[in-house]
């Protein structure tokens, strides 16, 4: 017995540091989709309006927060210190963008404008 009696009661749900936390897990989450076990979990954070799916713009806006949190001095462009790892080539945040926007339409596998936990969790093709 050390006597360490852990703070259980006032523990904050979503504070920032919770935040930033889900924002590095979306950038890591856009390398591998496809070992994402919890998928629902993974849809819930990105369907910001709560529809049960996730669309073009929510998966954009859910990669884009985490390229901005990642862009530590806010040239627009992820430096090779800034990436994960701090290592590759620079990414600027158009290319970011037009490349989520290509992965989405393949991951869209119905056409329909809106990925499901299905296709969410489809392998990347
Ligand atoms: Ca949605
Ligand atoms: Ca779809």
């Amino acid at each position: 017995m050390n006597g360490d009696a852990r703070q259980h009661a006032s523990r904050p749900g979503r504070g920032p540091a919770f935040r930033a936390g889900l924002l590095a897990a979306g950038m890591a989450a856009s390398v591998a989709v496809a070992q994402v076990e919890r998928t629902d979990d993974y849809l819930a954070k990105m369907d910001t309006d709560g529809d049960g799916r996730v669309s073009q713009a929510e998966y954009l806006a859910w990669m884009g927060y985490a390229f901005e949190k990642l862009d530590r001095d806010g040239d627009g462009v992820l430096s090779a210190a800034e990436l994960p790892g701090g290592k590759g080539k620079p990414v600027s945040l158009e290319a970011h963008r037009q490349r989520l926007a290509e992965r989405f339409r393949r991951q869209d596998a119905n056409g329909d404008g809106y990925l499901d936990a299905k296709e969410l969790s489809a392998p990347p093709r």
